[in-house]
């Protein structure tokens, strides 16, 4: 699949799991799920691509389009202020955060970039909802594009389907714990 393109940096082999352990995985199955999207109107043109491609891969897992609600925000630095609050509403079983953050001239970057991902994980460790990261950090334009539906896959996507198995996993456990 396109949007599960690795780049030349990363390792292709699949994770292998040893025999006669247990394993409780998830997988990115989305009937019967609400899903909430907080998205950053910087850098549009890339983060509409990346919110195009979650919620195909979200439809494509069987999310009706009708339980998916998107929240556009300023910015990535506004991204885990909306993840959090839509993971407090406890209506949602997971959260997908979309931005792109470009590096500039000044250190700009490294505060809005090094936020939004420390922001959004708190989001989901202080609600217990899981929050994916699809927010871009890239150091030009060229590489967002890349990964915003070009020839390193969309990064939207990834992040729905990784929402999705964490939200499954977490069904798993919970009805294992008889919650
Ligand atoms: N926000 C982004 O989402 N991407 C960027 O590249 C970016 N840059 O480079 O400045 C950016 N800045 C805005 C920031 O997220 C906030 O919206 C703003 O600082 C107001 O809080």
């Amino acid at each position: 699949m396109n949007d599960e393109v690795r780049t030349p940096d990363h390792a292709v082999g699949r994770l292998e799991l040893p025999d006669g352990v247990g394993v409780i995985a998830g997988s990115p199955d989305g009937a019967r799920r609400s899903v909430g999207i907080v998205v950053g109107r910087f850098n549009g043109e890339i983060t509409s691509r990346l919110l195009d491609g979650a919620i195909a891969a979200l439809e494509e897992a069987g999310v009706e389009r009708e339980r998916i609600e998107v929240v556009p925000v300023p910015g990535a630095f506004e991204l885990p202020l909306g993840a959090m609050a839509l993971a407090r509403t406890r209506q949602y079983s997971c959260i997908v955060a979309i931005g792109c953050v470009i590096r500039g001239e000044t250190p700009h970057f490294d505060y809005v970039a090094g936020e939004a991902a420390s922001g959004l994980q708190l989001a989901a460790l202080e609600t217990g909802i899981p929050v994916a990261f699809g927010v871009l950090t890239c150091d030009t334009r060229e590489q967002a594009e890349a990964r915003a539906g070009g020839p390193y896959g969309n990064k939207g996507a990834e992040a729905a389907r990784s929402a999705l198995e964490m939200a499954d996993v977490f069904g798993i456990l919970r009805a294992r714990a008889g919650q």
